[in-house]
């Protein structure tokens, strides 16, 4: 019997090939590949109504996004964000030349904690670079408050939060009209991918503007240059895969939906495992489905980890090492580990199982059978075969 092939934290999302086919040929045929082409105004469009916004602008990736957000507002000085994130959150501030300053994260929602952030501000703070962690959105009015009150801008690490909503004034609105700018990514492994891209969301059509210019080198016209900006371009092809992947996006964030509510329907008694509680009121979009396995289970996180990975199983330690243990950022003030007591527990407990529109529902029951097993320390047998 051949082996079962691994089953990966994700899986991505396309479109079946023919569906992609008419959109390749309409690129070959007309020769525009990238430097905003028709499909580029068309993918901008598209997600501006998909997602209820007014202005965005397409990227290569969210790690150029976010370093271009930056530089669109010229933010310098000392920024607070967040440790229990992908690197590329804090490396877009060092890109920019800024200091991170880590504080620590609400322990219900792993986003960081609104007290914690005023604790942090200083006469050098510029602004708040929070994340919707695992598309959980961050307490966007308390930030606004400390932002408001002590004259900060926000950019939010938009890169999991793609189509998640929130009640606001009896309607669901997107949670990307919050902050000065937020950022999307669209990698391989997220909800809504392009294979690589990202977006920012502009408030208007004037910082949608600035920032056009300068994902294009800084160009207003053939000879005009006014920044220093980047090539951050999303090319033809990324933004056409884009228009294909957006006609499936509803079905696949209903099936997420589906694999995470059979998840936790068979790990809710699961002795030593909590799963994440989403605040009133958010139409999630089930980007990631983390489990936080405390000290009553009797394999440990790690323990269960390299148990799942016997079994084919490649669940992923999001967030795992804190950004602020990785050497770069090790000797900041902020990053001394008694500070961020939450982000430590969290690091060292959660682990992210996999949910993918493809992952079949008998393998969520034998991957939750595996969780299971581990929580009073007998493994299941191996091998799994198909
Ligand atoms: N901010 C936040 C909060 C983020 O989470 C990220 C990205 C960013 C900013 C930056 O966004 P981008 O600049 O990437 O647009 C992955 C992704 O590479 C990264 O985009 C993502 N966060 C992060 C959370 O996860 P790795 O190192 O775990 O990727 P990798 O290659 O190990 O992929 C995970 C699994 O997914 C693989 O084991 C198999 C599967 N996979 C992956 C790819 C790339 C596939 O099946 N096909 C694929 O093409 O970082």
């Amino acid at each position: 019997m051949a082996p079962k092939k691994p089953i990966y934290v994700t899986q991505p999302e396309l479109p079946p090939l023919e569906e992609f086919l008419p959109y390749l040929q309409k690129i070959w045929d007309a020769r525009v590949l990238t430097n905003g082409g028709p499909f580029h105004a068309m993918l901008e469009a598209a997600l501006c109504d998909h997602l209820g916004v007014k202005h965005i602008s397409l990227f290569t990736n969210a790690t150029i996004a976010l370093v271009t957000a930056l530089q669109a507002l010229r933010i310098g000085g000392e920024v607070i964000t967040t440790p229990y994130s992908f690197v590329a959150t804090a490396h877009s501030l060092m890109w920019n030349g800024v200091k991170p300053v880590f504080v620590d994260v609400d322990p219900e929602t792993l986003n960081m904690d609104p007290a914690r952030i005023e604790a942090a501000i200083t006469p050098q703070t510029t602004a708040i670079m929070p994340i919707h962690c695992y598309g959980t959105p961050c307490d966007v009015e308390a930030i606004q408050r400390i932002a408001d009150d002590y004259n900060l801008k926000v950019i939010y690490d938009a890169a999991h939060a793609f189509g998640v909503r929130r009640e606001e004034g009896g309607e669901q609105r997107s949670v990307l009209h919050h902050g000065d700018l937020s950022v999307l990514s669209f990698h391989a492994t997220k909800v809504f991918n392009t294979f690589e891209g990202g977006a920012i969301i502009c408030p208007d059509a004037k910082t949608k503007q600035r920032i056009d210019h300068l994902k294009n080198f800084g160009f207003v016209n053939e000879t005009t240059v006014v920044a220093t900006g980047i090539n951050g371009k999303m090319s033809e092809f990324n933004a056409a895969l884009g228009l294909a992947q957006l006609k499936h996006i509803d079905a696949a964030i209903a099936r997420r939906g589906a694999i995470e509510a059979r998840y936790r329907e068979l790990l809710r008694d699961v002795p030593g495992v909590r799963m994440l509680e989403r605040p009133a009121g958010v139409t999630p979009n089930h980007s990631y489905f983390p489990i936080l396995v405390g000290p009553g289970y009797a394999l440990g996180r790690d323990g269960l980890y390299r148990s799942l990975r016997e079994h084919g199983v490649m669940a992923r330690r999001y967030f795992y090492p804190l950004i602020s243990d990785f050497p770069m950022y090790r000797g900041l003030p902020s990053a001394d580990a008694a500070r961020l007591p939450v982000a430590r527990a969290a690091s060292d407990q959660v682990l992210c199982l996999p949910i993918y529109p493809a992952l079949a529902n008998e393998d969520v029951e034998r991957i939750a059978a595996i969780v299971a097993a581990g929580a009073v320390a007998t493994p299941l047998p191996m091998p799994l075969a198909a």
